[in-house]
């Protein structure tokens, strides 16, 4: 028999190629060297330090996957150890990158014109340009089927109007990719620059979760954009639930980031802490929750890990990703919650991370598709009946 680690008890590490565990380490050193020391301030102050974007740039993460226009053309599983990193220090940062890398450069990669590919990748990808994904509506959340953002055809391009919310980066983007339905009621995706007339891009103040990152609306009052600006490869559904399969997929490894920091703090806080004479970890009730933890974590990193070689393979079916979505993401919140039960009064301030932790999973477990409407999509899977 060999020796356990508590820490990698299935032996994950062995399982990545060295390249993957060069780009893991790079990921680390940044995260912890560079974002964690600015997350409390960011979290307290409500606000997206919009640097961080050209320090994602600089390292080649933003659209690693993809493969020309200077992209790093790195694995899936890659993709997703930088996402587990980012979120260990927290999911607002993560956010950033997925929206980037999954919902911005990815379809324009995938569904642009040429010239769309020139003119934005390259900034895209140095953090010199920020992206956002407007597929949310005020009335249009599980169901974007049912959006109202119309784009009317007039000469040269389109009018586009309606309002899009809860749009992550939405105040601070330079180019916004924004689905709305076309005369014919098919909906297509749009490129528009900040600066359209008609444009704006209110914030939401007031988050108690995801502090640290900038989360707004997109208002459209008829906001002209030329021909050059609709995606031209993509109509219908498929196009924005493209990009989702991809930010979902880095999502549930990024949730067992969150996780795994609440797991090794709950660890860390229970054995310095002393009650009733011992520390807390030596207790029954501590260890098992420590082992539910571990147990979780592992069986959550193991499947999330062979669903990155399936996508690598060109093997994976949506259904595979929002099993993994819903699972991660249900869990990290359950581990994140107990975590900052067992830091007691603690638990509740930011210095301790974990609460932190626990409000930013309250919304991983909510966006790119909620807990019960993945079951849903699974339970169609299974059943062969929509029941949405
Ligand atoms: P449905 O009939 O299932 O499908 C319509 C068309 O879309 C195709 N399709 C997919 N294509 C690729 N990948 C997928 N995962 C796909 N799912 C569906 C499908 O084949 C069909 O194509 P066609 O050619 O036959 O028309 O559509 P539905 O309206 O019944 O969908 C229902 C449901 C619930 C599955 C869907 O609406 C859903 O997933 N809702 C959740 C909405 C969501 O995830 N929103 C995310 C907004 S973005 C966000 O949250 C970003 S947060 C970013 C951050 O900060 O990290
Ligand atoms: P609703 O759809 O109203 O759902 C409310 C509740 O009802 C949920 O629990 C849901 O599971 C449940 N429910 C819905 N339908 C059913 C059903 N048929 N049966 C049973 N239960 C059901 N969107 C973007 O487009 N781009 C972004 O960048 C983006 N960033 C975001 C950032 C933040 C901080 C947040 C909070 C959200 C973001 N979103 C973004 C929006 C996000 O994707 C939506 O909030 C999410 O899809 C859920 O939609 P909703 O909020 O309208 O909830």
């Amino acid at each position: 028999m060999g020796p356990f680690d508590w820490s990698d008890p299935l032996l994950l590490e062995g399982l990545l190629t060295e390249e993957e565990r060069a780009i893991r380490d790079a990921a680390h050193e940044y995260c912890q060297d560079k974002l964690q020391p600015r997350v409390l301030k960011g979290f307290r102050e409500e606000h997206f330090d919009r640097t961080i974007m050209n320090e994602l740039g600089e390292l080649g993460f933003l659209g690693a996957t993809l493969s020309t226009h200077g992209c790093a053309d790195v694995s899936y599983v890659a993709y997703g150890l930088i996402s587990r990193e980012v979120e260990r220090v927290d999911s607002g940062y993560r956010s950033a990158f997925s929206v980037q890398s999954s919902l911005v450069m990815y379809p324009i990669y995938a569904f642009g014109s040429q010239a769309q590919k020139d003119k934005y990748l390259p900034k895209l990808r140095m953090g010199e340009f920020v992206g956002c994904f407007g597929l949310t509506e005020p009335d249009a959340g599980s169901d974007p089927a049912s959006m109202r953002t119309k784009a009317v055809k007039v000469d040269g391009g389109y009018v586009l109007n309606g309002s899009k919310t809860w749009i992550t980066n939405s105040p601070l983007a330079d180019v916004l990719l924004v689905w709305a339905k076309d005369d014919a009621g098919d909906i297509r995706g749009f490129l528009i620059e900040r600066g359209a007339a008609g444009l704006s891009t209110p914030k939401i103040e007031g988050k108690v979760s995801l502090r640290a990152s900038t989360t707004g609306m997109i208002m459209m009052q008829d906001v002209f954009v030329p021909e050059e600006a609709l995606l031209p490869g993509v109509k219908g559904l498929r196009g924005p639930f493209s990009c989702l399969n991809n930010a979902r997929y880095g999502i549930a490894w990024g949730a067992l980031g969150a996780a795994e920091f609440c797991w090794h703090a709950a660890r860390e806080y229970t054995l310095g802490r002393k009650m009733f004479g011992r520390p807390l970890a030596a207790t029954q009730l501590v260890q098992k929750k420590l082992a539910d933890m571990q147990t979780e974590i592992t069986l959550g990193l193991h499947s999330v890990l062979q669903l990155g070689r399936l996508l690598d393979a060109g093997q994976a079916a949506p259904e595979m990703i929002s099993l993994l979505k819903r699972n991660n993401c249900g869990k990290s919140l359950d581990i994140a919650r107990v975590a900052r039960d067992m830091h007691g009064g603690n638990g509740i301030s930011d210095e301790y991370h974990v609460i932190r932790h626990m409000v930013n999973l309250e919304t991983v477990n909510t966006y790119e598709g909620a807990h019960d409407v993945h079951a849903l999509i699974l339970g169609r899977a299974i059943t062969g009946i929509a029941a949405f």
